[in-house]
Parts: structure tokens; C-alpha cells; sequence
């Protein structure tokens, strides 16, 4: 079976840290990407891609850049916690964009949602990706309504979806939290691989972290209808990192870690 998509893929957030990931390994497998970012394309293009720079925020050009494609990897958008007004328009409207672009061309969306669209669960239980919502920010926010968009573009327009909530996708994990979150590249990139190649997914949720030992926050998701497994793991940094911990006990007590302080104004915390 070839790894190939019969038809060109549209990655969004080329210029970001992850894209800039994606863009040499899918491209080295021999896919044909069309890459678009807000910024430009900071690498030598690879055989087989082409860039354009354009707004999430233009509807038009998104339908444009879409055209003939199968699959949209949709890593654009703002990537971390910011002011509710800088989120709406890439994450919000850019993400109604990219669907409405999905739906015309009967293409399949990979949505990078993360980890902080269940952010406010605590570290000490586990939860399935069934479970509700518990966003930590309008970041996160943003993810559980990109993840929604899914899934209402799946029931009215039959468009799939694998939404990936990513843990801490990064060239090696930095912290304790990142013993159980961190997501290898190479996991990340073969993730990617399935995610476009696999046969049917109808709206898959798949939890993004490598096979870490210390990951006892989550449990069931729909990684087995896709057929990814992860290959790596963050156990061997443990000694290093065990230790690694802030004093914050809000930051310490949920799995979004440090996005849960930003802008917390509770005094009681919840029992
Ligand atoms: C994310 O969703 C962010 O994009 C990334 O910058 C990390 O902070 C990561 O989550 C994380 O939670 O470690």
C-alpha cells in the first residue's frame, strides 16, 4: 500500500514549529504540499511543494490554496494563550475557513488541537477523549470549538476530521509535566502519515503523546482507527527531569500546566 496521497495536501502553519517539521518528512515520502503561513517559509523548499503566504483570516484564499487538495493539515492559528481578541480571528474565523474550504473539496481536515482543550483536568485523574471539555484559556477554548467545528462538519457535510490534542510536541521534553505530555517529532510525523492515509475516520480524537510511562492522565481515543502508534517515549529523561517542577500549585495540579496560572483569579481554589 503506497504512502502516498492520490491527490496534494494543504499545511497550514508551514512556517511554525511544527510545520517546519512536517514540511521535510512528508515531503521526503513524496507528497505533494501546498504550505501557507502568515510569516514566510524560513527553510530551502523541498522537491515536491510550493508556498504561499496568505491570512487564515481570508476566506478566499484559503478556498484557492484548497483547490484539488485532499487532506488539510491545519497547524496554523495563534499557538499559545493570548488576549481573547488576538484568538478569534486565526483560530476562530480562520478555522470556519479552513472547514468551509474542507467541505468544497470534499478533503479531510487534520486539526492540531492540544492538550489545553482539557487543560483544567486534574494531573491525578484520567479521562477519556470522550470526557467533557475543561478548557484552561481562550486558546484552549479555541481548540474545543475547532474540534466542534469538526464535528458539526461531519454530521451536516459528511467532511472527516482527526483531531489531535497535542501534549508538548518539542525537540525534547524541558520539564516534569513533559514526562507525560511530550509528543516526539517523529511520533508527531507518523501520526501525520496515518491521520491522511488511513482508509476512513468519520471524526477521530486522538490523544497526541508519545508512549510515556508517566502519561496516566489519558486513556481511550480512536488512534486504532487510524492505526498510529506511538514509538517513542520521554522515560529516559526522567532522572533529569523528575525534579524539574514550579511552585505554582495551580500550574502543578492540572494537566495544562503553566497556561492554567495565566490570568487566574480564583482565591478558592477548587476542593
Ligand atoms: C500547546 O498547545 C502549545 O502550542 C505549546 O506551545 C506548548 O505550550 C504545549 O501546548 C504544552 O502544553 O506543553
Amino acid at each position: 500500500m503506497s504512502d502516498i496521497p492520490a491527490r496534494p495536501v494543504l499545511l497550514t502553519g508551514a512556517s511554525g514549529a511544527l510545520g517546519r517539521v512536517l514540511v521535510p518528512a512528508l515531503a521526503a515520502a513524496g507528497w505533494t504540499l501546498r504550505l501557507t503561513d502568515l510569516a514566510p517559509f524560513p527553510d530551502a523548499l523541498p522537491p515536491g511543494t510550493s508556498f504561499t503566504r496568505a491570512d487564515l483570516a481570508d476566506g478566499v484564499a484559503m478556498l484557492r490554496l484548497a483547490e484539488g487538495c485532499g487532506a488539510i493539515l491545519h497547524f496554523g492559528g495563534v499557538s499559545v494563550e493570548r488576549p481573547f481578541e488576538e484568538i478569534v480571528g486565526p483560530n476562530l474565523r480562520g478555522l470556519y475557513h479552513i472547514y468551509e474550504a474542507a467541505r468544497r473539496e470534499k478533503a479531510r481536515v487534520i486539526f492540531a488541537s492540544s492538550n489545553h482543550s482539557v487543560g483544567f483536568h486534574e494531573r491525578g485523574t484520567t479521562i477519556d477523549a470522550d470526557d467533557p471539555f475543561l478548557p484552561d484559556g481562550y486558546y484552549g477554548l479555541s481548540k474545543a470549538y475547532g474540534e466542534l467545528m469538526g464535528r458539526l462538519y461531519w454530521m451536516k457535510h459528511g467532511v472527516e476530521s482527526v483531531l489531535i490534542r497535542i501534549g508538548s510536541s518539542l525537540p525534547e521534553p524541558t520539564t516534569a509535566r513533559m514526562l507525560a505530555s511530550y509528543l516526539s517529532y517523529d511520533d508527531l510525523i507518523r501520526f501525520a502519515i496515518r491521520a491522511v492515509m488511513a482508509e476512513t475516520v468519520g471524526v477521530s480524537v486522538v490523544w497526541g503523546a508519545s508512549a510515556n510511562q508517566a502519561m496516566t492522565w489519558w486513556r481511550a481515543d480512536d488512534r486504532g482507527r487510524i492505526g498510529w502508534t506511538p514509538e517513542d517515549s520521554a522515560d529516559g529523561f526522567a532522572g533529569r527531569l523528575a525534579g524539574r517542577v514550579s511552585n505554582d500549585p495551580v500550574e502543578e495540579r492540572y494537566v495544562g500546566g503553566a497556561f492554567c496560572r495565566i490570568d487566574y483569579t480564583r482565591e478558592d481554589p477548587p476542593a
